[in-house]
């Protein structure tokens, strides 16, 4: 059995834990969960999983597994454990996790917001104009940080990148014209050439291609209950 189990889909939130175990040369078996099938609202998922969404990561080392979720713990769990990818001191520590609480809290839900009322419905209304407002100021946030720190965190490249980078590359795949920004581009571009984020992504490819395929066939009740219009 691999040292750990990261159950998962090809969504950002899955890819900056791809990231990191990738970087840190860790042992994993990842399980694709059909979350659009609702496999994440199985009570077996539900142990382990109590929110009922990916990734949930189990540790098999230390004998009896321990299972963890929200993606931004088990980045702080594994880069505490692993001692890496954290920033140096107290001080620099603090940074590497202000930029990742900006994402998990910021950049993410609301870029999730922005893509489903551009793209989930015909809708023009409310919500798509404040969530895509909200997320262009987000990326302005990001730009701003990233022309007066090579990382977000600072001098080296923390877990704080690595939960950004997938949401990132969502976005530029959803608004192409909003994501041209040199700073942030040059940023994106740095991190997409070191080898632990290729590995990642040929990992991913495959899992993409199924979910797609996944969401093409789904029923309307499937939709419904994978976009929150419906209980799970
Ligand atoms: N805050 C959670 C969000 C997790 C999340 O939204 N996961 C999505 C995939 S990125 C999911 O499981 N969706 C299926 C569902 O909501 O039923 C985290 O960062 O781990």
């Amino acid at each position: 059995m691999a040292d750990y189990t990261l159950y998962g889909m090809g969504s950002p939130n899955v890819i900056k834990v791809l990231l990191l175990l990738e970087e840190l040369g860790a042992d994993y078996d990842l399980k694709v969960l059909d979350v659009i099938g609702g496999q994440q609202h199985d009570p077996a998922f539900r142990a382990i999983g109590p929110n009922g969404k990916v990734p949930v990561l189990v540790d098999h080392r230390a004998g009896s597994d321990r299972a963890i979720f929200e993606s931004g713990a088990i980045l702080l769990d594994l880069a505490e454990r692993y001692g890496r990818f954290l920033g140096g001191d107290a001080d620099g520590k603090s940074v590497v996790v202000q930029w990742l609480m900006f994402q998990m809290s910021g950049a993410g839900p609301i870029f999730g917001q922005a893509i489903h009322f551009n793209f989930a419905t015909k809708e023009d209304g409310y919500a798509k104009a404040r969530f895509t407002a909200e997320m262009d100021r987000l990326l302005g946030v990001i730009a701003t940080r990233l022309g007066e720190a090579a990382w977000l965190g600072g001098e080296a490249y923390s877990i704080a990148d690595m939960a950004l980078w997938p949401w990132i590359r969502t976005i530029r795949k959803f608004f192409p014209d909003r994501t041209q920004d040199p700073v942030t581009s040059d940023w994106f571009d740095r991190i997409a050439a070191r080898p632990a984020t290729g590995r990642t992504l040929e990992v991913i490819q495959p899992v993409n291609r199924d979910d797609s395929q996944r969401m093409r066939h789904a029923t309307q009740a499937e939709l419904n209950r994978y976009f929150g219009r419906a209980p799970a």
